[in-house]
């Protein structure tokens, strides 16, 4: 064939799978009853893929359904489960659906693989746990099986598996691996596990296995490109010389491969190479392509953007001279991270939908790049001039540019993107504060009650007035304050219930974004967001939160916080227009926060947080890429903040425990208050904190909130005294490691309940006012 995708969504149009699952989680429907809807979500898929003109036997189509997760698959397909989930086994030594989902989720005192950031996407995977003592043995039988499902339909599916290399280059050690052990020297070892899984497939009926290895585009993993480079070298030496095998696709999508991994990768004994040419650029002739497909990654596996199918056959044709058997058309990378089909989207003007490209739209390009690969460019002609025309409407379309919002960027000097002496800021901070030693606070979000859910959707379908939802959010707030106050927290929050997603929530207010209704893509599990599309300029018609926060200040006498999602997280977590740098897009952002922070101070705010978790996430995967990305993201953040009077104190927060590589931007980003999560490296992250040299207010969150766990006052107090050890008093903030919106109220009440018993501990111990 000469065109593919490199994978499709598998939450369902409507959220089928989440629905399932979670059903079953809830004991509601049997294993039977989730593997039946399954099966009937994977046959929708094929045949959907099949109309979009997918050919149903040349392994075009790619089978590339998980329940959960797509590393947690391989891991269980090879065996690679950590000692702690060894009960959960069949008699017969394999992973069942039950072990799966516990690996996923935990069960009372065995902790679930840990969640991470796959790439620089908003996608998270579980990361697999390998050591010494990791026995690889054929586990599950479920690629094979999906496989000969799909033959039994009447269609030859390509396998979608997680290569070897990668899953070993994003596995972190066991816990009883000793110091400095490195999963990736246990590749020798897990080959011939590989190698049988090749041969199950082949059994089963697959001409094609594609492996994904996207670690051999990163620079921001353990082993370096090198040594990634010379695992796939050995690792396709003997997958290639195996015997009885499909024909083989490696992928590496993401970014660029390193020039090592393509020559290793060229010179390997497979059929197919994808490469993303969305991301990078294509690589020198290599030795060893003489024999292979090369499948160039032309439509964009990672945004919503229709193709520009001119640009993507010029990029096509340039790969002929590079010497293989043959070029191919394909998706950068699986097209998990875009939803399912814009044709939902009735709601959308349509002007803006013709602009976009879903995963079905996506799937529809490829199918016209390979058309015209076999047929010759005039075959095309037609499909490729609409895509064009569609770019030159983008172009000029009303509120993709605005004079004025054009013209105040242009006008920015150094001067907004400073707020001057942090010391000066700390006394008219004090004066007008007068906070007590160790301040508590939270993050912002309480815990997203089913009645405020149920009240959001009665309002969204119209059964309730907008008047009578608002009224509830009242009532909710002067809850969430009054239990603040008995709590006797110090910096009170009004807790969000007003939104549904604190990006989603700014795009809705903001003029240059739309939302979806069904764009759901998945985030972690049974979980997905609908990223806003940004796709104009940005500016902000009105004031967004002003309302709700001056409500929730006149409730009490202690400072209300203002909170406000940062420019970096907006653009982080949306479909982000691709025809300009980011970087101008996050300074409109930050202008419009920069006026909402305005009229918050002016209506009597005098703390505003501007959150920034998925500063971490977009860092480039490619270390010369970075320096630039930090440039203009902590600038933006700067340039939203630095309006602010002296006196009111600017809060950030940020999530994951990986800061070595931007704990000089978090400084740099000037908060006057940074709270991050520490709860559950045991507050390793506070002696890094001590030792970098930080002097603003900074609050290690001192209770994990993506666990049900309530920590006690004791364990509180411990982490506590370890911060007002390590670092000045005066910087120390207390504060739970996140927002407490998934959290349920018994848990947070409890947990928030000892959080205060601690700080008070403390304060006496450290001979403070209590
Ligand atoms: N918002 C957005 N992206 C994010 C987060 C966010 N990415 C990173 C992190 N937070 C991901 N975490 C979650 C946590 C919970 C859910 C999704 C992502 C979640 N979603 C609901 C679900 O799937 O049922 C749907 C929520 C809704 O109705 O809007 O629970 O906070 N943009
Ligand atoms: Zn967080």
């Amino acid at each position: 064939p000469r065109g593919t995708i490199l994978g499709y969504p598998r939450i369902g149009r409507r959220r089928e799978l989440k629905r399932a699952v979670e059903a079953h989680w809830a004991g509601t429907t049997d294993a039977a009853a989730l593997e039946q809807t399954a099966a009937d979500l994977r046959r929708a898929t094929r045949e959907r893929l099949a109309e979009l003109g997918l050919g149903r036997d040349d392994s075009s189509i790619p089978e590339s359904f998980s329940y959960y997760d797509q590393v947690l698959d391989a891991a269980v397909a090879v065996g690679a489960l950590p000692e702690r989930f060894a009960d959960l086994r069949e008699a017969d030594g394999t992973i069942g659906l039950g072990a799966y989902f516990t690996a996923a989720r935990g069960a009372g005192e065995n902790a679930p693989l840990e969640m991470t950031k796959w790439f620089d996407t908003n996608y998270h995977y579980l990361v697999p746990e390998i050591g010494p003592e990791t026995a690889f043995a054929l586990s599950s039988e479920r690629f094979s099986s999906q496989v000969a499902e799909a033959k039994s339909d009447g269609f030859t599916v390509r396998p979608v598996v997680v290569g070897p290399v990668t899953l070993l280059a994003l596995a972190k050690a066991t816990d009883a691996a000793p110091e400095g052990f490195y999963p990736l020297s246990r590749l020798d070892d897990l080959l011939p596990v590989y190698a049988e899984l090749l041969g199950a497939l082949r059994a089963a009926g697959a001409e094609w296995v594609q492996l994904d290895e996207p670690a051999l585009v990163s620079e921001s993993l353990p082993a370096s490109p090198a040594a990634l480079a010379d695992a796939a070298a050995r690792a396709y030496a003997v997958l290639g010389g195996a015997s009885d095998r499909p024909s083989i696709l490696v992928t590496a999508g993401y970014a660029q491969l390193s020039p090592e991994a393509w020559t290793a990768l060229a010179a390997a004994p497979v059929e197919a190479l994808a490469i993303d040419l969305t991301r990078g650029s294509a690589p020198a002739a290599a030795h060893g392509l003489a024999g292979k497909t090369l499948v160039g990654g032309v439509i964009d596996g990672r945004n919503i953007w229709r193709g520009d199918l001119a640009a993507a056959w010029t990029k096509l044709t340039a790969l002929e001279a590079l010497g293989a058997a043959q070029v191919s058309a394909g998706t950068s990378t699986s097209l998990q991270h875009v939803p399912h089909d814009v044709e939902d989207e009735t709601a959308l003007d349509p002007r803006l939908v013709s602009w976009l490209a879903f995963a079905d739209q996506k799937t529809g390009q490829v199918v016209t790049l390979a058309r015209g690969l076999a047929e010759g460019a005039d075959s095309i002609a037609d499909e490729v001039a609409a895509a064009s025309a569609a770019l030159a409407d983008r172009r000029s379309a009303p509120g993709v540019r605005d004079g004025a919002v054009r013209q105040r960027a242009a006008a920015l000097t150094p001067a907004d993107f400073d707020r001057g002496d942090y010391e000066a800021r700390v006394a008219a901070q004090e004066a007008a504060l007068d906070l007590p030693v160790l301040p508590t606070t939270t993050i912002g979000s309480f815990p997203q009650t089913g009645d405020i859910r149920r009240a959001r959707a009665r309002h969204g379908k119209g059964e309730i007035t907008t008047e009578e939802y608002e009224q509830f959010l009242r009532d909710e707030i002067a809850r969430v304050v009054t239990l603040q106050e008995d709590l006797g927290l110090d910096v009170l929050v009004h807790g969000e219930a007003e939104r549904n997603d604190m990006v989603q929530y700014f795009a809705e207010n903001l003029d240059g974004f739309d939302v979806t209704q069904h764009g759901w893509v998945q985030s972690y599990g049974s979980r997905a967001t609908r990223p806003s599309i940004l796709w104009g300029d940005v500016s902000r018609p009105a004031p967004i939160t002003v309302a709700w926060s001056t409500f929730a200040q006149s409730l009490t006498a202690k400072p209300m916080k203002g909170m406000l999602t940062g420019p970096v997280t907006i653009l982080a977590w949306s479909f982000v227009r691709d025809d300009q740098p980011l970087a101008d897009t996050a300074n409109q952002v930050a202008l419009a926060l920069r006026d909402e922070i305005a009229d918050l101070e002016a209506a009597g705010i005098g703390v505003i947080q501007v959150d920034e978790p998925a500063l971490r996430e977009l860092l480039p995967l490619k270390k010369a890429d970075q320096p630039a990305y930090l440039e203009w993201s902590v600038g933006s953040f700067r340039l939203s903040t630095a309006g602010a009077a002296e006196a009111t104190q600017v809060h950030t927060h940020l999530c994951y425990s990986e800061f070595d590589v931007v704990i000089d931007a978090i400084a740099a980003l000037d908060a006057d208050v940074t709270s991050i999560e520490a709860a559950r490296s045991r507050g390793e992250v506070i002696g890094d904190i001590a030792e970098s040299g930080f002097t603003h207010g900074v609050g290690p969150g001192v209770y994990d909130i993506h666990s049900p766990r309530v920590p006690s006052a004791g364990e509180v107090a411990e982490l506590l005294d370890r911060a007002a050890t390590e670092l000045p008093l005066r910087q120390v903030w207390v504060n739970p490691d996140c927002g407490l919106k998934t959290r349920g109220y018994d848990e947070t009440v409890e947990s928030l309940r000892n959080i205060i018993e601690a700080t008070r501990t403390i304060r006496a111990k450290v001979g403070a006012a209590v």
